[in-house]
């Protein structure tokens, strides 16, 4: 069937957002709202200068070669397609390590348009480890060697965070109001860590700026929701099947959620229309959307490529992954929510299964169980600690841990090995040297972990006995002993 096409609107060169982070997500996400908010409105004030400030410098380079436009791909199944072109991103810059191993080309340039009267929202997404902070407690890890970097050298920053200080400053001294910094990465309380991130930094620098920060600039939290893989080489072919040859394209699903708190003092687009859910508390839609989609994503990640499973479709189309998804939604993730009235988990659920299902999009595994240190805390672990503290037990958490504890060896159960991508990596490949075979130290080494795993939970004999047990069973007997293990539970 022929997609639907929608040509981006005439280019109107102005700046009212500077984005962190030019991703997948922010291409098919944030951009297509504002793409789809000027359309219908006419205002063209909202246009994007977008950064990355580490990989890649290509995305920076190629869609200004292309004019900055791109396609947005958006796939309900494979007949129903939307082929959007965006065109709200008016510059790219690239403010990170280079070929020639030089730092921040166009610093300076971004820290200008930062510092802006007319950039009124700062937005990022720079994944949950751009913030510097400890996952378990929040706090910055000052000892980052990123970070030491720019508390040396705060007008030279390399960080989202030192950029966020060394802009807010500048606007300080020559009397611009602060911008509003909208965190979209899949963090809990976003607003509120990315604040804690900006205020330990700044407090570093200057008490005076610490304060004016803490007085006057606002953090909204948010949550983002749009399913956007990685694009492969078989997405790039789909695409030129539909006459599309853009290597700056994105494929995602045709589902798209953004809840934000509304606090933006120095304004923002009136984008409720294109369905932007603006609410004066999103923590239990966050903490929703992290537990149920985002923890059954990395259980599927962890166990999956533990059994050289690829994609998120071929995983929910197992039959014994999917009810054990199912069962994590239901049994462990939703009775820890507090949702407001109307919300239906259940329902919810159902939707997240077909949501995975689409049988469009190649997500791999392997995508999502990147970052394990970052993501686990709130999406497992929060939960099982509150389920610990009310005597209840997490069985298909405590199996996603010893799946997760054995995936961080870099070797599937058929041998098959493969990079661990995490911060952490190689503290994982000293404690399996360590520990070698005897599963239940590994085992204990790693729940000791405490920037990962909360404190009391580690304690929790009960739960720590769980993860123990999986892990011996997930390595003796493979992904379907683990699960039918799991059912006796
Ligand atoms: P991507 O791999 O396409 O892009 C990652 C971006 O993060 C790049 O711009 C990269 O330069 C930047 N980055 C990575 N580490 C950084 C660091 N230490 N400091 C500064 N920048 C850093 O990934 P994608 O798909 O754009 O996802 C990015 C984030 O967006 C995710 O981590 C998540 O928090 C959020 N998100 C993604 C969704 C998705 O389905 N792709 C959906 C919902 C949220
Ligand atoms: C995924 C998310 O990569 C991951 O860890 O769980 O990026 C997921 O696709 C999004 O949060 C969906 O909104």
């Amino acid at each position: 069937m022929d997609p639907q096409r929608i040509d981006a609107m005439p280019k109107s060169g102005q700046i009212g957002f500077v984005h962190l982070g030019l991703g997948a997500f922010h291409r098919a996400h944030q951009a297509v709202y504002l793409e789809r908010y000027r359309q219908r409105s006419g205002d063209t004030a909202w246009g994007i200068c977008s950064a990355n400030l580490r990989a890649s410098i290509g995305l920076v380079d190629g869609l200004s070669a292309a004019g900055h436009r791109y396609h947005v791909a958006e796939y309900a199944d494979s007949d129903n397609i939307t082929l959007r072109e965006v065109g709200v991103i008016e510059e790219t810059l690239f403010s990170g390590r280079d070929g020639a191993g030089n730092w921040s080309r166009d610093r300076e340039a971004l820290l200008v348009r930062m510092a802006s009267a007319d950039t009124r929202i700062v937005t990022l997404t720079v994944t949950e480890k751009g913030y510097f902070l400890n996952p378990a407690n929040g706090e910055l890890r000052v000892d980052d060697p990123m970070i030491i970097g720019d508390i040396a050298s705060p007008q030279q920053p390399r960080t989202a965070p030192g950029l966020l200080v060394e802009a807010l400053a500048r606007r300080r001294e020559t009397g611009i109001a602060p911008f509003t910094v909208l965190s979209c990465d899949n963090m809990p309380d976003n607003g509120k860590r990315t604040r804690q991130a900006v205020m330990q930094l700044a407090e570093h620098r200057d008490a005076e700026l610490a304060s004016w920060i803490a007085n006057k600039v606002a953090f909204p939290c948010s949550m983002v929701d749009r399913i956007v893989p990685a694009m492969t080489d078989a997405d790039f072919g789909r695409l030129a099947a539909l006459d599309v040859t853009d290597p700056n394209a994105v494929v995602c699903e045709a589902f798209s959620q953004w809840v934000v708190e509304d606090h933006f003092p120095m304004g923002r687009p009136s984008w409720e229309a294109e369905g932007v859910e603006m609410v004066a508390d999103v923590a239990p839609f966050e903490t929703m959307k992290l537990r149920m989609l985002n923890g059954s994503h990395s259980l599927l990640a962890y166990l999956g490529a533990l059994a050289g499973i690829e994609t998120v479709f071929d995983g929910v189309n197992h039959a014994e992954l999917r009810a054990l998804l199912r069962r994590y939604m239901l049994e462990e993730a939703a009775p820890t929510l507090e949702m407001p009235a109307g919300i239906d988990l259940d329902a919810y659920a159902d939707s997240l299964l077909a949501r995975f299902a689409n049988d469009s999009l190649r997500h791999r595994l392997q995508q999502i169980a990147m970052d394990g240190s970052q993501k686990l805390p709130q999406r497992w672990l929060s939960g099982a600690l509150k389920r610990s503290a009310a005597g209840q037990s997490s069985p298909c958490v405590a199996l996603g841990m010893a799946a997760w504890i054995r995936y961080t060896a870099g070797e599937d159960l058929l041998g098959n090995r493969y990079t661990v991508d995490d911060p952490l990596a190689a503290r994982f490949a000293s404690l399996h040297q360590a520990q070698g075979s005897d599963s239940a130290a590994l085992v204990a080494a790693f729940l000791s972990m405490d920037d990962v795993v909360p404190r009391e939970l580690a304690a929790d004999k009960g739960f720590v006995q769980a993860v123990v047990a999986a892990y011996q069973t997930l390595t003796h007997d493979g992904l379907r002993g683990a699960l039918a293990a799991l059912d006796h539970n």
